[in-house]
Formats: structure tokens, sequence, C-alpha cells
């Protein structure tokens, strides 16, 4: 019995023994391999699986060291002016991109304007248009400074517009469409874009009485539109422009508005108003009636122009006023027959080159002594739509080159009818390359070149 088991407990000594042996872990080989020479033929990577081969004189031994697998973190990019922010899954190791997630879009370029050779005293120099963000140069450019900077303030001498030095000086400009209709133009990107594209030095902005305008909206809603007009006028005044601040009396849908007296009192307290807030601006020009009609006569006009430009010259004596005229700012030969009496004033007329092609309206005037300013025009017909002409609108500049006579085009906007500059409206609104312009602005932006001398 004894013999049985002492015989039994050797066998579990045995097994116990065996069982230590083995559940003590295998030695490494690099442990067993100690005094071999060791060489890493291929480090474990992610993926794929390392090997290190042990030698010693000839015998020699492999040992597969396993992949590592990817070690997965999350990160995230933010957008840039051309990648999508993205939420990114990758190994930390290898920098493998697993899977990403696009969660915010490209921001788009910030295009600032900048000098390269800078245009004095009317030479041609040069600009870039950059990305401020990431230093991209969309394009290279021409340009001349003809703005508040070189010419200062002006003022009228007979029939000139002068500047600071009493040089005759030429105004080039672009008008808004009615601003409670296309005011989402008035915002720095878009006028600094649109004043470098086409190099003009001024910008009108145009405050329509009627239609739903200023004199027939809710109190809140004038409001905006005053301050819609004084936001345009400090954007231009930083882009070193002059500004018109133009009355758009117009009567299109309202009868009674072709009479510039019927909106009267109202016209007082707005331009009483913005010439006590611009009277520090010496850039501003103040249209008073854009186009009386109907049966307005120039008495009329009269009548208005003697209370409206005292009250303007009160708040600011050397403002420059620019006076309409009845058929839509187009006779101005009852002015020159009978003229006002105020110095630093001009006389506003309109054409549309299809419809209007005696240029004898403006020579005549204009011989007689008359200051002349065109505060609106386009190549078309009057209703602001229709083929470009041409080659009246060749002749009409003619004829104010010639004479240094100012002129702004109608209009920024994407509105119906061949007179808006845009063919739509672009993404950031800040594009008026010719891709993006209706035949209108092509064309007003080519003759604005040939005109600066900056073609070729
Ligand atoms: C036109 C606009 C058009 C608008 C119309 C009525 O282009 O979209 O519907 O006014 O408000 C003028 C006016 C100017 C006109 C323009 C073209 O000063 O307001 O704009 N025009 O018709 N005088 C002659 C032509």
């Amino acid at each position: 019995m004894m013999k049985k088991i002492s015989k039994l407990l050797l066998i579990i000594i045995c097994c116990f023994t065996f069982l230590l042996i083995g559940c003590e872990a295998e030695p490494a080989i690099d442990d067993d391999y100690h005094n071999w020479d060791k060489v890493v033929v291929k480090e474990a990577t992610c993926t794929e699986n390392g090997l290190i081969r042990y030698t010693k004189g000839s015998d020699s031994r492999e040992e597969v060291i396993d992949a590592l697998g990817h070690d997965l973190i999350e990160e995230a990019t933010g957008p840039t002016c051309t990648e999508y922010g993205k939420k990114v899954t990758k190994c930390s190791r290898c920098g493998k991109v697993i899977s990403y997630q696009n969660v915010a879009s490209p921001l788009g370029h910030n295009y600032i304007y900048k000098v390269v050779e800078e245009s004095i005293d009317g030479s041609i120099g040069k600009k870039q248009k950059v990305c401020e963000v990431c230093g991209m140069v969309e394009s290279e450019y021409k340009y001349v400074n003809n703005g508040y900077s070189r010419f200062g303030k002006l003022h009228v001498e007979g029939t000139d517009l002068v500047d600071k030095d009493n040089n005759p000086v030429q105004l080039i400009g672009l008008s808004t469409h009615g601003l409670h209709w296309y005011g989402e133009y008035v915002n720095e990107v878009s006028l600094a874009a649109c004043k470098e594209a086409f190099n003009v030095n001024l910008f009108r902005f145009s405050l329509y009485t009627s239609e739903n305008g200023y004199c027939e909206c809710s109190e809140k809603k004038k409001e905006e539109l005053y301050n819609r007009v004084l936001e345009g006028v400090r954007i231009a005044t930083k882009l070193d422009m002059y500004a018109i601040v133009d009355w758009h009396m117009l009567g299109e849908e309202n009868d009674n508005d072709k009479n510039p007296l019927y909106y009267k009192e109202q016209a007082k307290e707005f331009f009483d108003r913005i010439t006590k807030d611009l009277a520090d601006y010496d850039n501003v020009f103040y249209e008073i009636m854009n186009e009386p009609c109907g049966k307005t006569t120039w008495a009329d006009c009269k009548t208005y122009a003697e209370e409206i430009i005292p009250i303007i010259r009160a708040n600011k004596p050397d403002a420059i006023v620019l006076v309409g005229n009845p058929k839509w700012s187009s006779d101005l030969v009852s002015p020159k027959n009978n003229p006002l009496s105020f110095t630093n004033i001009m006389y506003t007329f309109h054409f549309y080159a299809a419809d209007i092609k005696d240029t004898t309206k403006v020579t005549k005037a204009y011989a007689a002594g008359l200051p002349i300013f065109v505060t609106e025009h386009g190549g078309m017909d009057a209703d602001g739509d229709g083929a470009l002409d041409r080659d009246s609108t060749a002749k009409w500049y003619q004829v104010l080159d010639a004479r240094n006579i100012s002129y702004v085009a109608w209009n920024i906007s994407h509105s119906k009818g061949s007179s808006a500059i845009l063919k739509a409206k672009t993404a950031n609104l800040d594009d008026f390359s010719n891709t993006n312009l209706k035949e209108w602005g092509i064309y007003y932006k080519a003759h604005i070149k040939a005109r600066l001398g900056l073609n070729g």
C-alpha cells in the first residue's frame, strides 16, 4: 500500500514539475542567442511582418516579428482656401489615412490688390490680385492711380471739374442699381473687386425714391437704405474713390415722382442729415434729382434746387452739387438759358446711346459755358435693355473725353436687361472678370482701359 502511495506521489510530482516547465514562458530567442550576432533584416511595420536573423559561425536562425497593426487616431484638419476641412482617421505610426469625412467647405481665397509697381502722377503701374491667406497670385494687371490720393478735393471752374491744383480732371465711374433691390453689392469686397477690374474712380449710389424705395417704404427699411448709402460712401472713400449720393427720383411707377417737388420735404430732410453725417468727406457729390420727367419744367427743377442746395451748403459749404433737368436729364438748353446762381454746381446729362445720338446737346451747352457731368449713361436703349449701339456709344465717348467731361455707367447688378454689367450673381460677388460680365460690362471696361492707356 505504502509503495502504491509513493508511486502515485512520484507521478504527481513528475506531472507538476512537467507542468511547471511547460508553463514557463519559452525564453526569447534573443536571450537564448545573446551571444549570437543579431541582424534586423526587416523591421515589422503596421502591415508587414519583421524579420531578425541570428548567426553564430555557420549556424543561423531567424525570428519572425508579427506585423504591428495600425494605431488608429482621429485628427481634424481645418478648411483651407481650396480644400475641405476634414475629420481624418489615420495611423499614428505610418500616417496611412484609413478614412475621412469632409466637415467644412473650402474657405475660398481672400483677395487683396497689391501694388507691385506704383502708379505715380498718372504713370502706368502694376498690381496683383493675390490671396492674402495662401499667397496665390490670381492675376497681374496694369493700373493708373486716378483716385482721391492723386486729385484731392475737387471743385468746379468754368465748365471744368478741377483737382486740388486746378487741373481739369475727369471722373469715370459706375452706378449701383437701386439700393433697395441690389444693395448686396454695397460691401467692400464687391466694390473693391469692381474698382480694380474697371479702374473706375467713382461710384454712384442710387437711392430710389419711389418703387418701394426710400420715400415709399417702412421706417425700418428707410433707415436701412440710409445706412446703405453711408456705407457705400465710406467704402468708396476707403478705396480712394469719389462718390455720388444720388436722389434717384424717376417716376417710373409713381407719376408724381417725375417731379422733384413731390418728395421735396423728404429730400430736404435726407440731404440735411446726410451732409451732416458726411461733413468730413471731401470726395462726395450730391446729385439732388436723378431724372425729372413728364410735365416737370426747368422752373420746377430750379425751385427745388434753390431749396435743397442751401441745405446742403449749410452743412458742407464746398460740396459739389449735381443738378438734374427735364426730359430725364437730357435738357441742357433750359439751364443754359436760365442757369442757377450757385457756384460749384454742375448740370447732369443722361444718355442711352442707342436712343440718343445727338451729341450736339452736350457740345453746344458746353461751348456755352455750362459745366456738365454725365451721371448716368448706357450704350443701349433708354429702357436699359436691347443691343449696344457701339458706334453711337463710341461717338459719345469721343465727345466727352475730348472735353474731360466725367461720366458714370448704369449699372452694377445682375438685373434683367443689357445695362446690368453682370450676367448673374457670382458666388462671393467679387468677380468682375469678363467671363462674368455682360457685353456692356466688357465694352465699358475695355473703353476705360483704352482711355487710361492700359491696353497692350
Ligand atoms: C431702370 C433699371 C430697371 C428698372 C427701371 C425702373 O435698369 O431694372 O426696372 O429702371 O426703375 C434711367 C434711370 C434708371 C433706369 C435706366 C434704364 O435713371 O433708373 O434703370 N434709365 O431704364 N434713365 C434712363 C434709363
